[in-house]
């Protein structure tokens, strides 16, 4: 049983109120862990802790700072079986996929920043008579606010970039899943991190994380997690004028069209929709396919879908483990339930009640993966996220049905498109409603691209620029040319 601290200005230390919230391991419902739960004294501290740490960092060079990310990656890829460990426990995801996503991710996301800053040219502009120069300075503390179902993967997307640019940081992981985030804390302590330049503080988000929006230090919020969190987020933070970037939930599209290579699109779109036990804003969560090929396609992907392995997430050969937490589970379960009353029908997968225990303990919060057909595309199951292992698959006869049934949600964030005909596919992917498709692949990921979404999904991109961007702030100096000055 690990008892973790905060770590505010260099320091691990208790809350100030000395509560603690049990973190559970989803698989067995054990507490693993006591964190503590942070208010908005705790925030204080660390919000002055970073305030006075934030110029000297600031003052740094991007070179400086990105050898400071190079020494973070080879202190976490020291970590990565920790790390991977840390987060199957917390999650109840699969040991491997914790190995090759989570804790590999982790340490790119610091290496890779780095190396875009180095590539980084001073930014000039020239006028006939005069010289622009652009200045980029961080924006100051800022608040990062984080998800459980990639904790330390999406913390560390933002705590790169945010340290790269000049900032300091309070940091606040999700309360189900404090561990790696920890592990992070550990390590910019055992490298010296400057104090105060990072501080992390657990707890509940509406108490510490809403202490977080609320201080007047703090001048800019990168948060990730739901949209209804979403929107307390900008509500709190955007009448004090703070930087704001929400990459909120998904209801993502997988589209088969009539040409696909129907054993490419079957397993990538197995890969979109489980996942993670579908608990990856990204997944596809609706499948599209064209009726000339749906039963094969529905014969196929339901076939791979039952097939999938359900165990231990400490078992290499699992793939797939637990949902988060049992409160989770049912949530994912009543929209199972409302599936059939909405007239859809269960080709494989379903509730605990329908199929027994399902996992390999009935303590764990395990969920077989679940594919539902029959049901519109303009169903509440078809349209509101659902963020478990549930899919629904939908057809259609012609193409310009598509954009209308992947648009018909008010999520916008990624979908994909499997076709053998590239320019179709490009011509398609034109029309959807995102910030992101995929074609003929999943989850292929290029880190200098602009990631984010539209509509209910988001505001604003990180990833290589626009995480530079975001994460500073640009003063342009403009200068006469002396031979100018003689007029
Ligand atoms: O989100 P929550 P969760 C979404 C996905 C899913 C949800 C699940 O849609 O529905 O997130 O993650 C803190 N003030 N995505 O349950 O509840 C909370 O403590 C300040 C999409 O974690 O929004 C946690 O640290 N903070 C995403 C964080 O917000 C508050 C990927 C997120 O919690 C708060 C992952 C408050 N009032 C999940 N209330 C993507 N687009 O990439 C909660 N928090």
């Amino acid at each position: 049983m690990k008892t973790l601290m905060n770590y505010i200005d260099g320091t691990f230390v208790p809350a100030q109120s000395g509560d603690t919230i049990e973190d559970i391991n989803p698989a067995t419902g054990m507490v693993i862990a006591h964190i503590p739960r942070s208010t908005k004294a705790d925030v204080e501290l660390a919000a002055a802790s970073a305030k006075s740490a934030q110029a000297d960092w600031n003052a740094l060079t991007l070179d400086q700072r990105a050898d400071w990310l190079d020494a973070i990656a080879d202190a976490l890829q020291a970590k990565h079986e920790a790390i991977a460990q840390a987060e199957s426990l917390d999650t109840g995801k699969p040991i491997s996929l914790a190995r090759r996503v989570d804790a590999t991710r982790s340490v790119d996301n610091f290496r890779f920043f780095a190396d875009f800053a180095r590539k980084q040219q001073p930014l000039t502009f020239e006028m006939s008579d005069a010289m622009n120069f652009v200045e980029r300075n961080g924006l100051g503390v800022v608040g990062l606010i984080t998800p459980w179902n990639l904790p330390l993967y999406l913390m560390s997307w933002k705590v790169a970039p945010a340290l790269l640019m000049g900032n300091s940081i309070v940091a606040k992981p999700s309360e189900m899943t404090p561990l790696t985030a920890n592990i992070l804390a550990e390590t910019l302590d055992e490298l010296n991190l400057p104090r105060g330049v990072f501080n992390l503080v657990h707890g509940l988000g509406p108490e510490v994380g809403q202490g977080i929006l609320e201080h007047p230090l703090i001048n800019g919020i990168s948060f990730t997690g739901g949209t209804a969190t979403g929107r307390i987020v900008a509500a709190t933070a955007a009448p004090m004028f703070k930087k704001l970037s929400l990459e909120l939930g998904g209801k993502n599209a997988t589209i088969v069209l009539e040409d696909a290579d129907l054993d490419q699109a079957v397993q990538g779109a197995v890969k979109a929709a489980f996942t993670n036990s579908g608990q990856v804003c990204l997944c596809g969560s609706r499948i599209m396919v064209h009726a000339s090929i749906a039963d094969e396609f529905i014969k196929r992907f339901v076939g791979e879908v039952a097939a999938m392995r359900i165990g231990e997430p400490s078992d290499e050969a699992t793939q797939i483990g637990t949902v988060i937490s049992m409160d989770h589970l049912e949530k994912v379960e009543f929209y199972i339930n409302l599936a059939i009353e909405e007239g859809g029908t269960i080709l494989t997968g379903g509730t605990r009640s329908m199929m027994g225990g399902v996992g390999p303990t009935p303590e764990g919060a395990y969920l077989a993966p679940t594919v539902i057909g029959g049901l519109s595309h303009l169903s509440r199951c078809a349209t509101e996220e659902i963020f478990g292992p549930v899919v629904t698959v939908h057809t259609f006869d012609r193409l310009a049905e598509v954009t209308e049934m992947a648009n018909a949600t008010d999520y916008g964030l990624a979908g994909s498109i499997w076709t053998q005909d590239v320019e179709v596919g490009k011509a398609l992917a034109k029309t959807i409603e995102t910030g992101i498709v995929w074609i003929n692949t999943w989850l292929h990921r290029d880190l200098r691209t602009p990631f984010g979404g539209v509509k209910h999904s988001g505001v604003g991109r990180e990833g290589g620029q626009w995480s530079l961007g975001f994460f500073s702030e640009t003063t342009n100096i403009c200068v006469m040319n002396p031979r100018e000055l003689g007029d």
